[in-house]
């Protein structure tokens, strides 16, 4: 396959070497092998002070011909996906290269029969359908900017997020099923669109026949459109720093940003990471769990996998349904040889016990990797027993959406394996620990927060609309660095674990959820007064939320109340960000100019009463002792 695949821990040396002395060089090369419509003039051009970085500048491209159209020559009838419905007895879908190509240029051409073009944002609230990967494709086919929302967020976040980006089209399904749950996903979308007089077209695919509204002039079904169509559509020539997409992600304030991602160097690293990190090799059979809603679906579903011309299994269920052995039915159906997902789900399985493992054939499987949270050694050691049968590395590739990629992973089979470690940076990048006062920590035996100090081509251009919010959270904490969020320790051989966030973003499994947000939620409840949400330990999803909230006055049914709440986020956000524990107050600890002491508030959630620390420059210290005492465990 490529020439820049790694291919034994001597060489990673040395190629890890190469990309920090003559970066641009090593990039170059990676590029090289790529199909662009015109070279690039410069490799890099790049500042982290504005923020301003640009890779293959004045490249021209299109990553569907990358993903796509570079395979047909020789791989057109290589399956891209397989299929798995949410449903076990409903048949599986298998699509070529070549159908998917066709099926991308088909709907590309409907996307431009509704007047979109490049540059336009486009939101996509599909399910798990394989849709939902050409309609991404479709709109990168054509130039235009998609913004994959997740199928389980609520009207409101997604008016935010079609507001925030202006988007024209949209692009929805009547329905979709996880598990037993129906989402009605075009119903969601109206109330949203009451919203969005930004979108002008809507396209609805046929998924669960739920009846649904359809208002002329707006709302067109994929099926009729796409038979009105024909199927070439030459891909759009774009400059290597145009946009590919903006994908919506939780930070420490109130509002969600719109993460943004060029075509150019987002196309070589996903690639990149992809083939180097999973050692993916044709016929291989990759198996991502994650949603496309989610970066981790956009690089490692999508993107990754078509353009290495892999064949992935695309699933539209839950890892439960219709029983925890799910997963290890898809495998040995599929003959799964790589499984990628998230520690929350390998928790879920284990507690399920090991009898929904064990009769199921798992001797296809060669490769694990995990992604989304630290992965706690216990699920580690499960998931490699259990599941890899001892076999089997587990790459823990960390990484955000931010960074578009991979950043510091295992290679598989090739990078010594530590339980819990995210193990070495690839090649091409840079990780540094800096201490509270920006000063880079060196040597090893030492933890800080995780700073990138160099550039990489799949990183995060700007926040979309608001290049200051994108300064200010990532590259003003610290001068000329990326600053990623993580705590993390770098042990003794050098090697990286991530210890999880120090800012004010809490890790449901797997999911970023901003504290702001969810009390900014909580409190649009009408008795609610001020809420303060902060993370607790929690034994599936890693994280749980737990939320102290002050009312007008006192409930005269607390249960109820409690239930208002949930149904408050959920309106708001989605069901994902619903508090675990509510306790009610009547303060919050609070210093004298009024900031919420939320270290004394995590103590208390994680049920370390005794640890509380000090609490003489409060406002009011005895509000702790009534917090201490009605805390839920
Ligand atoms: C890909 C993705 C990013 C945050 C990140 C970190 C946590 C992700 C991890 C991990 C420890 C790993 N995270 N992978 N922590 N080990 N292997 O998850 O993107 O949704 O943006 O979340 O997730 O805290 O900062 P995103």
């Amino acid at each position: 396959m490529s020439s820049f695949k790694i291919n034994s821990f001597e060489e990673y040396q040395e190629i890890y070497k190469r990309s920090v002395d003559d970066p641009e060089g090593f990039w170059a090369d990676i590029a090289g092998t790529f199909r662009w419509q015109k070279k690039w003039d410069k490799v890099l051009d790049w500042n982290f002070t504005e923020p301003n970085v640009k890779w293959f500048v004045g490249g021209k491209l299109n990553i569907t011909e990358n993903c796509l159209d570079r395979h047909l020559e020789k791989n057109a009838n290589t399956i891209a996906y397989i299929w798995e419905p949410n449903n076990p007895n409903d048949p599986t879908i298998k699509y070529t290269y070549r159908e998917l190509h066709e099926k991308v240029c088909r709907f590309a051409n409907v996307l431009k029969k509704h007047g979109a073009k490049k540059g336009d944002r486009i939101c996509i609230y599909m399910p798990m359908i394989p849709e939902l990967a050409i309609a991404v494709l479709a709109c990168a086919r054509i130039g235009a900017i998609h913004s994959v929302v997740f199928g389980g967020f609520s009207a409101h976040s997604i008016a935010d997020r079609i507001q925030d980006a202006q988007s024209s089209l949209v692009i929805t399904a009547d329905g979709g099923v996880r598990g037993n749950k129906e989402i009605p996903l075009k119903s969601v979308m109206d109330d949203a669109l009451e919203l969005c007089p930004s979108v002008k077209k809507v396209i609805v695919f046929t998924k669960t026949k739920t009846p649904v509204y359809m208002l002329r002039g707006r709302d067109y079904w994929w099926e009729e459109e796409q038979a009105t169509v024909g199927a070439d559509c030459p891909a759009e020539p774009m400059d290597a720093e145009d946009t590919l997409f903006i994908l919506y992600t939780s930070g420490s304030t109130g509002k969600p940003k719109g993460v943004l991602h060029t075509c150019g160097g987002y196309m070589v690293f996903a690639q990149y990471t992809f083939e180097n990190v999973f050692q993916y090799e044709q016929p291989e059979i990759f198996f991502c769990t994650a949603d496309i809603g989610w970066i981790t679906g956009h690089s490692y579903i999508v993107y990754g996998p078509l353009l290495s011309g892999a064949t992935s299994v695309m699933f539209e269920g839950i890892p439960t349904w219709p029983d925890p052995g799910r997963f290890w039915d898809i495998v040995q159906k599929h003959r799964v040889t790589t499984l990628y997902t998230a520690p929350t789900a390998i928790r879920s399985l284990m507690a399920s016990g090991l009898k929904y493992v064990e009769k199921k054939d798992l001797s296809s499987l060669t490769k694990l990797g995990s992604v989304g949270e630290p992965i706690n050694e216990e699920a580690w050691h499960w998931f490699h027993e259990h599941i890899g049968k001892g076999r089997c590395p587990i790459v823990d590739t960390w990484w955000q959406t931010e960074t578009g990629g991979i950043l510091i992973s295992p290679i598989a089979n090739i990078t010594p394996l530590k339980p819990g470690y995210a193990t070495l940076p690839l090649p091409g990048v840079q990780p540094c620990l800096v201490d509270e006062k920006g000063a880079i920590i060196e040597g090893n035996g030492v933890s800080g927060n995780l700073c990138i100090k160099f550039p990489w081509p799949g990183m995060i251009r700007t926040t979309y609309g608001d290049h200051e919010r994108c300064r200010k959270t990532y590259f003003a904490t610290y001068d000329n660095m990326y600053f990623t969020g993580d705590g993390c320790l770098r042990d003794k051989d050098g090697y990286y674990r991530i210890t999880g966030r120090v800012d004010d973003v809490i890790n449901v499994s797997g999911h970023r959820i901003g504290t702001a947000e969810v009390e900014n939620a909580i409190n649009m409840h009408t008795g609610v007064v001020e809420s303060a949400v902060v993370g607790f330990p929690h034994d599936i999803k890693g994280q749980g939320i737990y939320a102290y909230v002050i009312t007008e006055k006192s409930p005269a049914d607390p249960n109820l109340m409690k239930q208002d709440i949930l149904m408050t986020v959920s309106r708001i956000i989605g069901p994902i960000a619903k508090p675990d524990k509510i306790q009610f107050v009547s303060g919050l600890p609070k210093t004298r100019s009024g900031k919420i002491m939320r270290r004394i508030l995590r103590k208390v959630a994680e049920g370390d009463l005794a640890n509380v620390g000090d609490t003489s420059t409060l406002l009011d210290p005895a509000v702790v002792d009534e917090i201490k005492a009605g805390v839920i465990m």
